[in-house]
Parts: C-alpha cells; structure tokens; sequence
C-alpha cells in the first residue's frame, strides 16, 4: 500500500475513533495468535488513546480462547459472542478476509462504521475503510504501525500481543510470508522486557497439551499420500475431539506437522467443524494453495489457505486432494 494512501487512511479511521462512542474489536473465528494478539493490542491502544470519550471498547471473540494464548496481556478480558450488547456504533476487524470468517457477529456490522485491518492476498471487500497490507507476514505488523502513529509506542503489554501475533503467523520467523519488515517489527519488539522470546516460542511451537498429543498421534497414523507423496492429507472428527478432550484451538499448528513428511508439497488437514461443514488448512512450498481454496469458497495466502467442503473430515481431504491432482496443481 502506497504511503501517502495509508497515512490518509490512518487519518480517516482517527476522526473516526475520535467520535465513537461504543467500539467492538473482532477477530476472526477459529482464531489464532495473529488475530488475538492483533485484537488485544488494538484494543489496549484504543482504549488509552480514546478511552475517555468511549462508553466501551469491546473484544469479541466468535469461540473460547484457547489456553494456549492465555499469557497474553488483556486475553481475560476478551468476551465470548453473544456478548449482552448487540449494537456498536464502530467495527474494528483484524486479520479478517471475508464476513464468513466472523460467523454469526456478522449481525454487528449492520449500522455500524467498519474498518478492516489485514494483511491476506485474497479478500472479499465489507468494509467502509480498508487497511490491508499483504506482503506483511502478520496482521500484526500492521496494527504495530498504526499504534505507533496513533500513540507513538505500544506498551510493554501490547508489545507481547503484537510479538506473539508475528510469531505465531510466521511460524518464529521461519516460514516463506517472512518479510524483511516481519523481522524489523519484531526486532523493535524485542528491545522490550516484557517480550520474552524464549517462553513465547516454547508456547506457541513446542508446548502441547496431553489432549493434543492424542490427537497428532491419531493425524499422523492416519496420515495419507497422494501423488507420489508430493501431497499428504489427515483428517480430524468431531468424536475425535470430543473423546481427547481436545480443544478447537488446541489444533492449530498440527497441519505443518502433516506438512513436515519428507516428500510433501501439499499438506491437507480437514477437521470437521461444531457448525457446518469440515474446515480444511492447507499448506504448500510453491504450489498456489489460495487459488485451491477458493474454488472451494475459501481463501488465504499463496502457501496457506483454508476453505469448507460439505463432507465428512476424511472425505473433505480426500475431495480436495484429488482436486488438486485432477486440475495439475502439483
Ligand atoms: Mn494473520
């Protein structure tokens, strides 16, 4: 995005905010590190910066987050959709593509001001102003620069949010969508004390819960390769879930495990879902996974994108991957 369009931007949304009166904050459902820690720090700068002209600034989350991010400054306050009120006057959604991914808060943009904050290729434009940026690695880099121009630095609070959102959408600054300016912002978060680069990478890459375990044990067994191995699919039930204990979010990251068998290029990981149909992550090294997602009605970046098939987890994988082979996109 080209400067001057941003700064007239940022402007835009400060008038903005500078006349709301009732702010919700959303992120996107099935949310992750990005979206959260993104949706924290806007929501702690905002408030701070505008508070006192606010009746509330409010962080709404479609699901329960899951106890993985649970260190993150603020995630205590995020509130669970319905949340009691159901009229806002200004929308702030973060690393949101389409109004699908907001699920049923979908309703809280009607009559409301929406600014979009994101960073995806593919989008499906709702909102009044639109901030995306998608050669960033994270939302959160972002939402970094808008604090900065509205107050100047975040707080040692928000850098942790901001960090973790990078990390966590980078994969620690190891996957391909790690740009030059990943690294700058996370360096300048770095020179917090409160950014602890150590526990926060053990968190979100190493820490696994004993519920999850099962379920990786259960992805990998059943783990199947197309194509000569070049692509790799598993597959997660509902009972699946439901007999480990395993959270939703819990199951973030077990894709880039399907993705780590030597020889594979696609990766394919179909989870069926509480409210419709299976939701399928896929990764890739160079193949255009976004442009697989959505001829399924999804979206993403080019080497991670998600989209739902009408089938169950197992069949959903399998749909997809003959797709791919079927349309010579390997
Ligand atoms: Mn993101």
């Amino acid at each position: 995005m080209e400067r001057q369009i941003k700064i007239d931007l940022f402007a835009t949304i400060e008038k903005r905010l500078s006349t709301a009166s009732k702010i919700a904050v959303l992120c996107h459902a099935y949310g992750d590190g990005d979206c959260y820690g993104s949706a924290l720090a806007l929501q702690s700068a905002v408030s701070r910066v505008y508070g006192q002209n606010l009746t509330c600034c409010t962080l709404i989350s479609q699901e329960a987050v899951g106890s993985k991010y649970s260190f993150m400054p603020g995630i205590e306050n995020i509130k669970v959709w319905p949340d009691g009120q159901d009229k806002y006057d200004l929308v702030l959604t973060v690393d949101t593509a389409s109004t699908q991914l907001l699920g049923s808060r979908v309703q809280l943009l009607d009559g409301a001001y929406v600014i979009s904050f994101d960073h995806h290729s593919s989008f499906t434009a709702y909102a009044d102003v639109d901030v995306r940026e998608p050669h960033y690695g994270a939302c959160a880099e972002l939402v970094y620069e808008f604090i900065c121009h509205i107050a100047g630095e975040p707080t040692a609070e928000e850098a942790v949010c901001l960090y973790t959102a990078i990390s966590s959408d980078t994969g620690g600054l190891s996957q391909k969508n790690t740009t030059p300016n990943s690294m700058m912002v996370s360096a300048k978060l770095c020179e917090y004390d409160s950014v602890k680069v150590d526990d926060i990478s053990f968190r979100l890459f190493k820490s696994s819960s004993f519920a999850r375990n099962q379920v990786i044990g259960h992805c990998l067994s059943n783990e199947k390769q197309y194509a000569g191995g070049k692509i790799c699919t598993s597959y997660i039930t509902r009972q699946l879930l439901d007999e480990t204990g395993c959270t939703d979010s819990e199951t973030d990251g077990i894709v880039s495990l399907v993705f780590a068998t030597e020889g594979c290029e696609i990766a394919i990981l179909a989870k069926e879902t509480l409210d419709g149909p299976t939701k399928c992550s896929l990764r890739s090294k160079e193949a255009n996974v976004a442009q697989v997602a959505a001829h399924f009605g999804g979206g993403g970046h080019i080497n991670a994108a998600g989209c739902r098939v009408d089938a169950d987890a197992e069949s959903a994988a399998h749909i997809v991957a003959t797709y791919i082979i079927e349309n010579g996109l390997i």
